[in-house]
């Protein structure tokens, strides 16, 4: 069940990526967006009490930390998750929050979903696999465009078998080019790591400079519940999201067993023998 395909394997290895549409059903769905909304809403509570009452008050303050910027964008450790704020005169809200299903029982049930993480494990010709990273990107109406990256240089330095994690996107809600959908540049993986925008602050180098591209971008527009696999090197981003409706995805990478987390050094085997159930 759920085994990758010859001509998904084919695709994968020429353009990058595949994508499976309606994996998950309205009613899975409908149980993860509001797993989602309560881990987002208990990361801004936490955010919002720190900052009116800084003593000791709730035990949750302990785990709020101080908001960083780098260039123009802000982060905060808050509950063991990295959050990335997006944050303006008019507006403050999570864009995404990595990792978070120690937060929530029902997205960590989502990891161990075959569905997810069976096609993962066929690519990476490992039966076996653990966590690499978990993230929630929650993209309200108005959010920000993410620039042209690929997450092989990002992970570089944190990944202990980093030629085997291999990354998904599982759509919360409907995607498409309006509301900032997920676009990539097929083909891109197989250059490796590519020359990045040095010249645009510290995180300019975690930006993939696409005009010595000659491939051009194809936007991963799927229904909800629908899932786009692919590989690391893939250059990819999204764009602004131009609608009054949320653009939610929760992101997965996995690796092989036995391995420990990228940003918190953790291991956490996927539990291959349960149906996840999400
Ligand atoms: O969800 C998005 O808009 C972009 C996702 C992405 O590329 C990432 O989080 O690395």
């Amino acid at each position: 069940m759920h085994a990758v395909t010859p001509e998904e394997r084919d695709q994968f290895e020429k353009l990058g990526f595949f994508t499976r549409l309606n994996l998950f059903s309205e009613t899975e769905l409908q149980a993860i967006r509001v797993a989602a909304e309560n881990v987002h809403q208990r990361v801004v509570d936490a955010a919002d009490r720190k900052s009116d009452e800084p003593g000791p008050g709730n035990p949750e303050n302990a785990s709020v930390g101080p908001v960083d910027q780098v260039d123009n964008q802000k982060y905060q450790e808050i509950l063991g998750s990295t959050i990335k704020w997006e944050w303006d005169d008019d507006l403050r809200a999570v864009r995404s929050m990595e990792p978070v299903f120690q937060l929530d029982d029902h997205l960590a049930a989502v990891i161990d979903d075959p569905r997810l993480w069976k096609p993962c494990s066929d690519i990476i010709g490992c039966p076996t696999l653990s966590l690499f990273s978990d993230k929630l990107n929650v993209k309200r109406p108005g959010g920000a465009p993410f620039p042209w990256h690929q997450e092989g240089p990002y992970w570089a330095y944190g990944a202990e078998d980093l030629e085997r994690v291999i990354t998904l996107i599982l759509y919360l809600d409907d995607a498409s080019v309006e509301n900032g959908c997920l676009w990539i540049i097929p083909g891109t993986h197989k250059y490796g790591p590519l020359e990045s925008l040095k010249d645009r602050g510290t995180l300019g180098r975690l930006y993939t400079d696409v005009e010595q591209l000659e491939e051009k971008p194809i936007p991963m527009d799927l229904p909800a519940g629908s899932v786009g696999f692919f590989h690391r090197d893939i250059v990819h981003g999204s764009q602004t999201n131009r609608t009054e409706e949320n653009r939610r995805a929760y992101l997965l990478a996995y690796q092989p067993a036995g391995l420990h987390q990228w940003r918190n050094g953790e291991q956490r085997d996927i539990k291959t023998n349960g149906s996840g159930q999400a």
